[in-house]
Parts: C-alpha cells; structure tokens; sequence
C-alpha cells in the first residue's frame, strides 16, 4: 500500500499519523517521507524549511512554459468577431488539445493535457446574446471534449463517448452566450477526474448586455468589457486549481492559475482608487472544496455572477465546491497602501502553494 502525501508528511514529522500505518507499508511510508523531506527541502518549502519561509526557493521558467502568471491573471480571449447574415454578432476561437509538460513550481513538472498549451486554457470572453462557435482540436493523445457550463443544446454539450474528440480530430461547438455570468469549461470525458485535473479546464465569462438589463444599467456597463464605466475596474481572473503530481488521487501543490506561490513572488499590484474584480473559479479536483479570503478587507460576492446585485455584501471569505464560481469585487480606497495577503482558507493549501498578495498603491 502506498501511503498518503498526509500519512507521509505526518511520518516524517514523526506525528502520532506515522503509528497509523500498517507494518507492512511502514517501509514505504518512509521511503515517500523521504522523498517529500526531499523535495520540500529543495525548495525550502511549507514542511521542511526554514521557519517563516513558507514559500518556495529558486524560479519557474516561464519562458519554457509559454505563459507567465501575470498573463493568466490578466488575458481575456475576445476570440475573432464577425457579423452574422441576420445582424447577430458572431465570437469565435479555435482551441486545440495539446499534451504538455509544464512546470508548476520551481523544478516540479507536471505532465499536463492542456487546451491551447496552458493551464488554466485561455479565458474566453463574449457578451449575453452572441453566438458563439468554438473550433475544437484534439492534438493531444486521448479523446477529449469541451463541455461548457452554459445554457445550450444538448448535442453541444461535450459529454460521454458521442461527444468525444478522438486524437486528430475536431468539432465546432456552436452556442448561444447566456447566462451572462463568470462561467467555466472542462473536458468531459472518462474517467472525468483525471481528465480534469490533468488540466482541460478554463474560464468562460459572459459580460451582461447593458441594453437587456435597464433596472440595473450601471451595473451592467460596469461588468461590460469595451465601455468606460468598465474601463474603471482592475480586473483578474483566478483559476482556483492542485496538481496531484504523484498520481494517488490526492493534490501536492495548489494554487491560482497553476503556479504555486507565483503571487506572493511577484504581487498583483493594484491602484487604491481603482476597484477590483476577480472572476473566481474553482476546478480542484480531490478536495470537496477550496475557498479565498482576503485580509484587512471585505468585498462583496456574486455566486456565479449570474446576478447585477451581490450574492452576499460585505465578507472576507467565500466557499466554492469543484465548478462553482464567482466575482468578488473589492474597494481598496478605504485601505493604506501595503501588502495585502490572499489566500484558500483551507491553511493546507495556502501552505502548499495557494496564497499570494495584492500590493495597493496610491
Ligand atoms: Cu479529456
């Protein structure tokens, strides 16, 4: 029996855990004790570093990756526009299934499937009321799939053995944009956990179209990217994920946008006078749930961003299970300028990777 990254890290602690095990996998036990003391040393990390550390030590290369973190955090995907022959605007991308290894935290690869070579897959982004096509190409080794969380036809949905994409083929998903609202895709095919977590997933968000929603107009020209009531807002999207890089169904590293730490290296800096929205998403796989919470500040919640008034109004911590999102928005004026620390609230996680800071300048 293998032991567990928890029954290992608690073994070499040399917590009451370790006494847990049986006999027979005590050998192994250790043996993978060793091996996380190992790494966890190699990169000064949340178990075997220095006190107060708790970070990682040496540099991803984001250049092999083809990505950088600040590129997740900050790319929206506006696809190519185009009119259709009764007026209806048309949004289209082509997203290509590629198998890739991508380095998750400084010398830890992950052998991951990723749509358009990255991890989260690039954030798609369209208004309430658009038709949208996506040109599907699986380049990767297994058949995979694009199923939307969206209202749509049944036969786009991206599910089961009719739905898949065999390696060398493709598929056009053709959709309407509703419900406007912070959305998500993921590969469906089977077994669907390992598909997930290898790393087809991504952000969908639809932006409210103002002329639809005359009750709440300011509300919606604010979430409508191309207006300057939007252009206000400092906007991020976060992909809450974990890489079980051992393949035992339990996750080593989590973070936002893959990379562990990678905003506590380097701080999302924000202008104090200037609102901030993060679409939130979480696709971790093997832990129920994930969380954020932010320090020193509050903000207000909209489950889903389905809505133009906030879900919940003035909290500091927000639950999601796998697949549910949100948007949280966030008034820095009231703040002094300084480092502001952000984080799941499942402690474990933030330790193994999942924490970072907003730097608030004037
Ligand atoms: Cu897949």
């Amino acid at each position: 029996m293998r032991a567990t990254r928890r029954q290992a890290i608690a073994a070499f602690a040399g917590l009451s855990g370790a006494t847990a095990l049986a006999a027979g996998s005590a050998m192994a036990a250790a043996r993978d004790a060793a091996k996380d003391a190992a790494k966890d040393a190699a990169q000064g990390g949340a178990h075997g570093g220095a006190h107060g550390a708790n970070t990682v030590v040496g540099n991803v290369d984001h250049a092999a990756n083809g990505f950088t973190p600040h590129q997740l955090l900050t790319e929206f995907d506006y696809g190519k526009t185009s009119t259709d022959p009764d007026g209806r605007r048309v949004r289209e991308w082509t997203i290509t299934a590629v198998d890739k290894e991508i380095e998750i935290a400084p010398g830890v690869l992950f052998p991951a499937w990723t749509y358009n070579g990255r991890v989260p897959g690039p954030t798609l982004r369209c208004v309430e009321g658009e038709r949208l096509r996506i040109h599907f190409i699986n380049s990767g080794s297994h058949p995979h799939t694009i199923h939307l969380h969206s209202i749509h036809p049944a036969r786009m949905d991206g599910i089961g053995i009719a739905g898949e994409v065999e390696p060398g083929g493709s598929f056009t998903y053709e959709v309407d944009a509703k419900p406007f609202g912070c959305h998500l895709y993921h590969c469906h095919s089977t077994p669907l956990k390992r598909h997930i977590h290898k790393g087809l997933y991504g952000a969908l968000i639809i932006d409210p179209d103002p002329d639809r929603h005359p009750e709440h107009r300011p509300a919606a020209l604010g979430r409508r990217h191309g207006t300057p009531e939007h252009a206000s807002w400092q906007e991020f999207i976060m992909v809450m994920n974990g890489f079980d890089t051992n393949f035992d169904d339990e996750n080593e590293f989590y973070a936002v946008n893959s990379i562990a730490f990678a905003y506590a290296r380097e701080p999302i800096r924000v202008a104090r006078a200037r609102r901030v929205r993060i679409y939130l998403v979480n696709v971790t796989e093997f832990d129920p749930i994930n969380s954020f919470h932010l320090h020193a500040n509050f903000f207000d919640y909209y489950d889903h961003g389905t809505t133009l008034t906030p879900t919940l109004r003035i909290v500091d911590t927000v639950m999601q299970c796998q697949a549910q999102r949100g948007i949280l928005e966030i008034d820095f004026s009231g703040n002094e300028p300084g480092l502001y620390m952000f984080h799941a609230h499942q402690t474990e996680f933030a330790e193994l990777g999942w924490m970072g800071f907003f730097e608030v300048t004037e």
